[in-house]
């Protein structure tokens, strides 16, 4: 239901030629990375190195939600369209932050367990007077600009299937292009067209094969199937495309970056056989057809969580005396690639943090050699870069003026354990890893070797070139957020500490930096109206990489919220109230009975994907260890087994877990909170 207040003025149509001219138009944002090229940089330069220090708060507008925030918004002729938790979407006046119509899809809660990484979306594109979401439970709506109203909506997805939707749409010629996630529940990866007038869908490619005996799609499953083995189509494969697209409009080209298997262990998911195509992938796409034209695996064989979903971006370089198309990614894996995105062939790629997985790569093919050991076949392994990535979905920004790339990067390991006991289940994460904070068993060298990475977070300068690096800003803390810079020499990022800032692109020195309150993941933005530049952001902790930060369950005022800033701004936000001073409940007649070893493995299992590991949550997911619910044994049955609390997202497991294991769950938290 959409509430109109009023509108500044008559929406544009946005079509091919607006977008094409999108590098020379700062005024508006038109589509996700503001470019077809993704780039995310402004030429803007009214804030700039000298002047940035008077940037102040020119508007908030906060959310009704405190979950995590990731979406870049657009802006188009005055107007802020801007989604948030549970795909909701919100027109704002971006001179004001007044909000001009809501639109809430009323997505189940229940949708939220087959989310990997929180309810999060990030953002919509724009088409005509129209802009289109996709929705948590796989949807593709299609909002009236003006009014907030749908126009149309389809189902992207099955929805017997645990497919999700939190990734931002693409328009190109009329066709609006939208992929899915899952990859952590078992589903098969695709990317799907639909006609910007009427939402009927034109063309669908898969990214991994189904079941041969149900024939091939095209030429290119059949390929494909020829390196995958075992029954992996029991498990759907994986493969999703749920968050990085671009388009090149002279090649005419769609790049799509393809996720990681399902289950993510190699062994379980193809019998330890196989590249297991086209995972982990940047393919190339005729976005009128959906026909494929070239694929660059980076990492064959996947067995880590190494999605290639990370952020694409276009540019033209010149290397060793070349004038070269190329394409930029910088996946989990820890390799930044740079790839000829006329034929896919690979060009030349470093490591841009430690990474202790492979050998090396070819020079030739970019093909990594595997350190055999990391593949956790007889041993559990301790593995750099872990399931967070060098680089996860926030995105990067390439600067024609500095010719730098500038990555939000993260240098770290995990440890990955086959699961003996693996079987395919409803309502939990199916990975085929045994998860542990413990490194138990790990073999020696592969520990030896991850104990060097200890970069931690950092904001890196990377010349794609010269591969290497220019210049770092380090973070205590993981989960900091996307980039975007300027042509006033400035590289914004927000950090999960709740600050926005500032830095030179050149040298990395911070030149500004404001307090915001709350974790900023998502890219900022920058336009300009009346001769006013603005920069904005959305804040609001959430999301999967997140060690720590601001917002959340940490402050009770926290709520979800934009932020947006010019020169001599004078808003104000409201001050925090902290919930710091939260106490643990009163657990003395909790009685808890049962195995508190196993309650941990049951929690390990069930709850950690959202509660977080040793039952820790930063975000808007509830800190058990806080949480009343845990003094009594009927209250925690019946949200944990009946469900009591589904319609906030947690829906009861009472399908996975006996009571007597609920309450071996119970008897485990309450130790944690009697420990605090
Ligand atoms: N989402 C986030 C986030 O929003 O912070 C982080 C991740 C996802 C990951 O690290 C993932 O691996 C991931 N994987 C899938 C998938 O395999 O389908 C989906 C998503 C998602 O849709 O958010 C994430």
């Amino acid at each position: 239901v959409a509430l109109v207040h009023s509108i500044p003025a008559p929406a544009a149509e946005v079509d091919a030629s607006r977008l094409l001219a999108a590098p020379g138009n700062s005024s508006d944002w038109l589509t996700h990375g503001r470019t077809y090229d993704e780039q995310r940089f402004s030429p803007l330069a009214r804030i700039n190195q000298n002047n940035v220090g008077e940037l102040e708060l020119a508007w908030f507008y906060d959310f009704d939600t405190t979950r995590g925030q990731e979406a870049t918004p657009l802006v188009i002729d005055g107007v802020m369209y801007v989604t948030s938790a549970w795909s909701k979407v919100f027109a704002l006046d971006a001179r004001t932050g007044r909000e001009l119509w809501r639109f809430d899809p009323k997505v189940d809660g229940a949708k939220a367990i087959d989310a990997c990484c929180d309810v999060v979306n990030r953002g919509v594109a724009a088409w005509g007077k129209r802009v289109f979401v996709g929705t948590l439970d796989g949807r593709l709506i299609a909002l009236d600009r003006e009014t907030g109203q749908p126009a149309w909506s389809v189902q992207t997805t099955d929805p017997k299937k645990r497919y999700t939707i939190t990734g931002a749409p693409r328009v190109i010629d009329g066709r609006v292009i939208i992929g899915n996630g899952g990859g952590e529940m078992g589903v098969r990866g695709y990317v799907s067209a639909y006609d910007a007038r009427d939402g009927k869908m034109l063309w669908r490619f898969y990214t991994v094969p189904g079941n041969p005996k149900d024939g091939f799609e095209n030429a290119a499953m059949e390929r494909a199937a020829k390196t995958w083995h075992g029954e992996w189509w029991k498990y759907g494969g994986g493969g999703t495309v749920w968050d990085s697209m671009a388009y090149d409009p002279q090649l005419d080209l769609l790049y799509i970056g393809v996720g990681n298997g399902s289950p993510w262990n190699h062994r379980i998911r193809s019998n330890g056989e196989g590249d297991n195509l086209y995972l982990s992938s940047i393919v190339a796409l005729r976005p009128a057809t959906g026909e494929y034209v070239w694929h660059f695996q980076t990492t064959p064989a996947e067995s880590w969580d190494f999605t290639a979903t990370q952020h694409i971006i276009l540019a033209d370089l010149s290397i060793e005396g070349r004038a070269r198309k190329v394409l930029m990614q910088a996946p989990k894996n820890g390799f930044f690639y740079v790839i000829d995105r006329a034929t896919g062939e690979f060009i030349q790629a470093r490591n841009y943090v430690n990474v202790t997985w492979t050998t090396g790569l070819d020079p030739k093919t970019g093909r990594p050699g595997v350190v055999p050991e990391a593949r956790y076949l007889r041993e559990p392994a301790m593995v750099s870069p872990g399931p967070l990535g060098a680089h996860n979905w926030y995105p990067m920004t390439f600067s024609p003026q500095t010719r730098l790339a500038y990555i939000p990067a993260l240098e770290a390991s995990s440890y990955y354990k086959h699961d003996d006991a693996f079987q395919f289940r409803d309502r939990t994460w199916n990975t085929g890893i045994a998860f542990s904070l413990s490194r138990e068993g790990a073999n020696a060298k592969t520990v030896a070797d991850a104990a060097k990475s200890k970069g931690g977070a950092m904001l890196l300068a990377w010349d794609p070139v010269a591969q290497r690096e220019v210049w770092r800003v380090n973070y205590e803390r993981a989960g900091n957020g996307g980039l975007l810079s300027t042509g006033g020499g400035l590289v914004f990022q927000g950090s999960v500490d709740g600050m926005f800032n500032a830095y030179a692109a050149d040298t990395g020195a911070r030149l500004w930096s404001r307090d915001v309150q709350n974790a900023i993941h998502g890219g900022p933005v920058t336009f300009e109206l009346d001769g006013e530049q603005y920069v904005a952001a959305l804040a609001g902790i959430g999301g999967v990489a997140v060690a720590g930060g601001r917002g959340g369950s940490q402050s009770r005022s926290a709520f979800g919220r934009v932020v947006a800033f010019k020169l001599g701004g004078k808003a104000e936000l409201p001050a925090l109230i902290s919930n710091a001073a939260r106490r643990p409940p009163d657990v003395r007649r909790a009685n808890a009975g049962g195995d508190i070893e196993a309650g941990r493995r049951n929690y390990d299992r069930v709850c950690m994907a959202c509660h977080g590991m040793d039952a820790r949550s930063v975000t808007a997911i509830p800190d058990l260890r806080y949480s009343s619910a845990i003094v009594d044994r009927d209250t925690f049955k019946s949200i944990v087994i009946d469900g009591a609390r589904a319609d906030k997202g947690m829906v009861g497991f009472g399908s996975t877990l006996t009571a007597a294991q609920a309450e071996e769950i119970r008897a485990y938290l309450v130790s944690l909170a009697v420990a605090l």
